[in-house]
């Protein structure tokens, strides 16, 4: 049974709340995981936090994926539920733009979810997407679950390895195996974001149609250049900085004491 429900242009959430539709909308197709919708509120508290818009460390961290993507041998794009429901066609186009592979790759893995998820990104102007043919399926035997199952042509022999929105110990496993392993996780205290050599603090629906963006700008940039653009980059000085926002945001908060212009103050009297 599918629901869906009217969103009012006027609702001061509308944005926010047409993303959640997405899900739901994603949910009932069978391409999101029912815990996507839980890790989609943790990314909904930490962007609240950080205002809900893109900082400086986000871009820096683009332009860094960017430029790895450019220069990997062989990019793969890994696809979760998530990822598809909520930005497939801009995920497709940027696989495009840096020449990369697109690979599904789920944490709860099932026959269903594959199939859905292959439509929608064939949907979205996909090519070819590994990661749904048995026949070319191998192990990552550094990891227990399902996202140890991995294309032969795709993640088991990528070198540059995106993997927006992930959990726990993938990226740790891609690291010690020779990966180089770029996310987009707006939590930057996660396992994920601490493991990258690039992370993307920001959220995934504002990141990707600015590296698309950014792809077009270093179109005509030499390969000496982009070399040298990535090794000014620090992906610790990225996560310090996302943190430093946060915490910077919070102390702002809690001195003007109210975050909405028109709440009503601690005396109950409206702000003018
Ligand atoms: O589709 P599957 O089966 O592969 O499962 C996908 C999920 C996302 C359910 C699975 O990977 C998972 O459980 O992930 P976690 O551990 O909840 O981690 C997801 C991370 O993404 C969290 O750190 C969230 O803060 C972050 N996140 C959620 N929504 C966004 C986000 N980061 C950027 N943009 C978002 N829109």
């Amino acid at each position: 049974m599918s629901e869906k429900h009217e969103i009012p242009d006027d609702h001061p959430r509308v944005e926010s709340l047409r993303v959640r539709e997405k899900l739901i909308e994603g949910l009932n197709k069978n391409i999101l995981a029912k815990a996507g919708l839980i890790a989609h509120g943790r990314g909904e508290a930490f962007d609240y936090i950080l205002g809900e818009k893109t900082h400086s460390f986000a871009t820096k961290a683009m332009e860094a994926g960017i430029v790895s993507f450019l220069l990997a041998d062989s990019p793969v794009f890994s696809v979760n539920g998530n990822v598809a429901a909520l930005a497939a066609n801009e995920y497709v186009q940027l696989a495009q733009a840096v020449g990369a592979s697109l690979e599904i790759n789920l944490f709860y893995r099932r026959a269903e979810r594959v199939k859905a998820l292959k439509e929608r990104l064939l949907n979205a102007g996909a090519k070819t997407i590994f990661g749904a043919d048995e026949q070319y399926q191998t192990t990552i035997p550094e990891l227990s679950h399902s996202r140890r199952i991995v294309d032969k042509r795709g993640i088991f022999q990528g070198d540059v390895i995106f993997v927006p929105l992930e959990d726990g110990n993938r990226t740790k496993a891609l690291r010690k195996i020779g990966k180089k392993v770029i996310t987009i996780d707006l939590n930057p205290l996660s396992r994920t974001a601490q493991w990258s050599n690039i992370t993307i603090v920001d959220n995934l629906v504002r990141v990707l149609p600015k590296m698309i963006k950014i792809r077009k700008k270093l179109s005509n940039v030499p390969k000496e250049k982009l070399k040298a653009l990535l090794e000014q980059y620090d992906n610790v000085q990225i996560l310090k900085a996302a943190l430093r926002t946060m915490k910077d945001r919070l102390e702002e908060l809690a001195e003007r004491g109210r975050f909405i212009e028109e709440a009503p103050g601690m005396n109950g009297s409206q702000s003018s």
